[in-house]
């Protein structure tokens, strides 16, 4: 019977609280949006963050939004073109992609589900004084797929391209 109730109970492995509403990645004793991605991405306590851990990094990992304004300020594109021919039209530039979670959009490379507290709560936007602005999320799988679910928050004053 105590098995079968365990069974039931749904997966919770790794999950970041958030506990600063401003843009950093320092290694201090906060854990930032920014820094809660990073995490994720990496499988790892990173920059002060420290996950709630039932199962290990990768199973079903979590990041928590409390109500509240998160603002992300640090702007920067981790996205180029590569166009060998730039004079000739025929060839299309291609898209060079080196994600990188610390500068720009939170570029999300494993699974995990973002939650905030309510879309009237909890809001993430960007810094409208922030240098290169960019988007918020950035889902990118280096191979196979990746599960991203972003729920409970509005976002604002991002990019949208
Ligand atoms: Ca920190
Ligand atoms: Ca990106
Ligand atoms: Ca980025």
């Amino acid at each position: 019977m105590v098995l079968a109730a365990l069974g039931a109970a749904p997966l919770q492995a790794a999950t970041i609280v958030v506990d600063s509403s401003t843009d950093g990645v320092i290694d201090d004793a906060n854990c930032t949006l920014r820094e809660a991605v990073l995490s994720i991405n990496a499988g790892a306590d990173l920059h002060g963050c420290a996950a709630d851990l039932t199962d290990a990094y990768g199973t079903s990992d979590t990041i928590v939004l409390a109500a509240g304004t998160y603002t992300l300020s640090i702007g920067g594109a981790d996205e180029g073109f590569n166009d060998p021919d730039n004079a000739d039209p025929a060839v299309e530039p291609t898209v060079t992609n080196t994600p990188d979670a610390e500068i720009g959009d939170l570029d999300l490379t494993a699974s995990v589900r973002i939650v905030g507290a309510g879309s009237d709560v909890t809001t993430i936007q960007w810094d409208a004084e922030a240098p290169e602005p960019d988007r918020f999320f950035h889902v990118y799988a280096d191979a196979g797929t990746i599960d991203v679910t972003i729920e409970g928050l509005t976002l604002t004053g991002g990019e949208t391209t």
